[in-house]
């Protein structure tokens, strides 16, 4: 296999040979493995709902066209959709509910290893969510916020809205959902609601179908906004750090442990005790100490708070482990490939999965809960450290490959670098360049890696093109992990990509906010589940200027989706006004009403729709022409 026409990473392309003469498949020989895959799942067209099935509908009009149950082409394929917006809802959810639940824990004083380590953001949530803060303890504001939170879990009453859409969206925005009535009123429910309509013999409208998806999307969005909210209040609102991406920031003399996964409930306490046992490993003979690396989400979430190098993105997590040199991979909760304990079985690597809901045959587990964390991260460590000791020299190659990436681009944190150039009105200077045309727009890279796409490389071409055009952007998951592996989040890609216009913004308001230089090109604005952060800035932006999300000049590209969770983030970004960009064809063409509904059926109802291009030079030609289509309607 030529590895080229699968990744674009130099760090892939110089370790899958390595995999090859130690004759271990990678996610690239699976996917080879899998070829040709099965026309009617990429259709969207095969249906396994009930046990008569599967059912698939013929996409020629020769064969059957409908289930055994009757159920046509276009609901088929609309359930297939929805139930996959409804897990990725589930996915984020269950995320935020573990942070609201340790919040709501840290408010009644019974997890000793975890603080509220930024009050202020605590405060501003408070007052976003109207909890009183005046003359309170944090810990009590904590237990109100945490508690006021988990009842976008519980609350029955359909009429009321979750309380975390209704504080992050523009009033207008708002007024559109309920009126099509999409607003969710519990995550929980919404999730519950979805799977029950698309069990045999319940909805079969198509339109009703992706209404109904729209709204679990939208729940989606909640819990993602949750979950990045509490997250900054108990570990850290982001703000700008210089680091290191791509697989070289594995260190040969360290104990070198990733972590991998979403949530830093745990990989937070794992940096903290690394800290600590640093002699410890020492002593077994790691001159440097503990290396703490980052893999996927749960990588953007250390390296957003505390500058934790990236070693890679989702797509190459394997790679890591051929190094020779990775003594234990911990991983958390999603988009980690089941692959990885049989590929570190072939190596001195422990790979330790950690939560009781997510074990994979092969790994060790240690089991993790926050009443002991210290404890747990302690013993997770130890076993890195013991690990290093098992190690085989002669296997050891690490390609010196990395890139500088100054990331931490919170909305806050951007607020604050504006606010150096005008601290009475932070939004003036965004605002004056959007409508001198200075900024032509605004984009939002998020999602995964595919093997539908070579790796990382749709990313590069449309952000390159798009900076070149003066489009600002931003940047979170594996798409941020990308840009930064390839050096598109730093200074000299602002030199060297930026249009002169943006090249001159980016310079004024990075020089003003003491970074010696430019901003980054790409704004890193940390992991999947803080696209909501994005959305906290375009609110800001649609409320000053007095309209809708979907007026802005701002569009979002997913150009290497794979996810539950990217579907899901695509699906609300749609619903909140954005036109948004696929580069990888969905599983729903074996309908065209359905495939009619997302893109120019949305576009009426929402004024976000789906833009579906695999080519990633036209598909950034036709987010410029968006993005000018969006400016000429605004008159400016
Ligand atoms: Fe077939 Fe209908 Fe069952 Fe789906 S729900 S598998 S279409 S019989
Ligand atoms: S990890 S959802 S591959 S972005 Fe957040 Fe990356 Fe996509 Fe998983």
């Amino acid at each position: 296999m030529d590895i080229k026409i699968r990744s674009s990473d130099p760090a892939v392309i110089a370790l899958c040979p390595v995999a090859e003469q130690e004759g271990i498949a990678t996610v690239f020989d699976r996917y080879e493995m899998q070829q040709p895959q099965c026309g009617f799942g990429t259709l969207g067209l095969c249906c396994r709902i009930c046990w008569k099935g599967p059912c698939r509908v013929d996409p020629f009009g020769d064969g059957p066209q409908a289930g055994i149950c009757g159920a046509g082409k276009d609901t088929i394929v609309a359930r297939n959709l929805i139930r996959m917006m409804a897990a990725g809802a589930a996915a984020h959810s269950e995320h935020g509910r573990h942070i609201a639940l340790a919040m709501q824990r840290v408010g009644k004083g019974e997890l000793p290893d975890y603080h509220i380590r930024d009050e202020e953001k605590l405060k501003s949530i408070a007052g976003r969510l109207d909890i009183a803060v005046a003359d309170r303890t944090i810990t009590d504001i904590a237990y109100d916020v945490a508690t006021k939170t988990l009842e976008d879990y519980q609350n029955q009453d359909s009429k009321v809205p979750c309380h975390w859409i209704s504080a992050s969206l523009p009033a207008k925005r708002l007024s559109l959902l309920g009126k099509l009535g999409v607003l969710p009123h519990n995550i929980d429910a919404t999730v519950a609601q979805i799977m029950s309509r698309t069990h045999i013999g319940c909805d079969a409208d198509p339109e009703n179908l992706v209404l109904g998806g729209m709204r679990g999307a939208l729940a989606d969005f909640n819990g993602m906004a949750l979950a990045t909210e509490l997250s900054d209040a108990m570990f850290g609102t982001p703000k700008p750090v210089v680091t290191q991406a791509n697989i070289g920031v594995i260190k040969k003399q360290a104990v070198n442990i990733a972590v991998n996964g979403h949530n830093p409930l745990l990989s937070e306490v794992i940096c903290d005790i690394a800290s600590e046992m640093n002699s410890i490993a020492r002593d077994a003979g790691a001159s440097e100490g503990i290396n703490i690396v980052g893999i996927c989400c749960t990588g953007n979430e250390v390296m957003m708070r505390h500058g934790i190098p990236l070693a890679t993105n989702y797509l190459s997590q394997e790679m890591a482990i051929f190094t020779g040199a990775l003594d234990a991979m911990v991983v958390d909760v999603q988009c980690i490939m089941p692959s990885l304990p049989q590929i570190s079985e072939c190596y001195h690597t422990e790979f330790i999965t950690t939560m009781d809901e997510n074990k994979m045959p092969g790994a060790r587990h240690v089991s993790f809960h926050e009443d002991k964390a210290r404890e747990t991260a302690r013993k997770i460590v130890q076993y890195a450290i013991d690990a290093y000791g098992r190690r085989d020299a002669k296997r050891i190659n690490i390609p010196d490959i990395k890139q500088t990436a100054i990331v931490g681009f919170s909305s806050e944190a951007v607020m604050a670098a504006l606010a150096t150039l005008n601290a009475a009105d932070p939004l003036a200077p965004l605002v004056e360049n959007i409508v001198n045309g200075n900024i032509l727009g605004v984009a939002l890279f998020a999602g995964c890696n595919s093997t539908r796409a070579i790796q990382d490389e749709n990313f590069q071409v449309i952000a390159k093109i798009l900076a070149r055009n003066n489009v600002l952007l931003l940047a979170t998951g594996c798409g941020a992990g990308a840009f930064a592996k390839h050096g598109l989040m730093n200074q000299q890609a602002t030199e060297a990509w930026a249009g002169d216009s943006l090249k001159a913004v980016l310079t004024a308001i990075g020089v003003s906010a003491g970074l010696e230089g430019p901003l980054p090109l790409i704004l890193h604005m940390g992991s999947c589940v803080d696209n909501s952060r994005a959305v906290q800035l375009a609110t800001a932006l649609a409320d000053r200027l007095n309209v809708d999300l979907s007026d802005l000049p701002l569009v979002a590209s997913a150009p290497e989706a794979m996810s539950e969770k990217a579907i899901a983030i695509a699906s609300w970004s749609v619903a909140i006004g954005l036109p948004t960009h696929l580069g990888i064809v969905p599983q729903v063409t074996g309908s065209a009403v359905v495939t009619d509904l997302i893109t120019e059926g949305a576009k009426d109802l929402f004024g976000g729709y789906f833009l579906v291009e695999s080519d990633p030079a036209l598909a950034a030609e036709k987010l410029v022409a968006v993005i000018r289509e969006k400016r000429h309607a605004l008159g400016i």
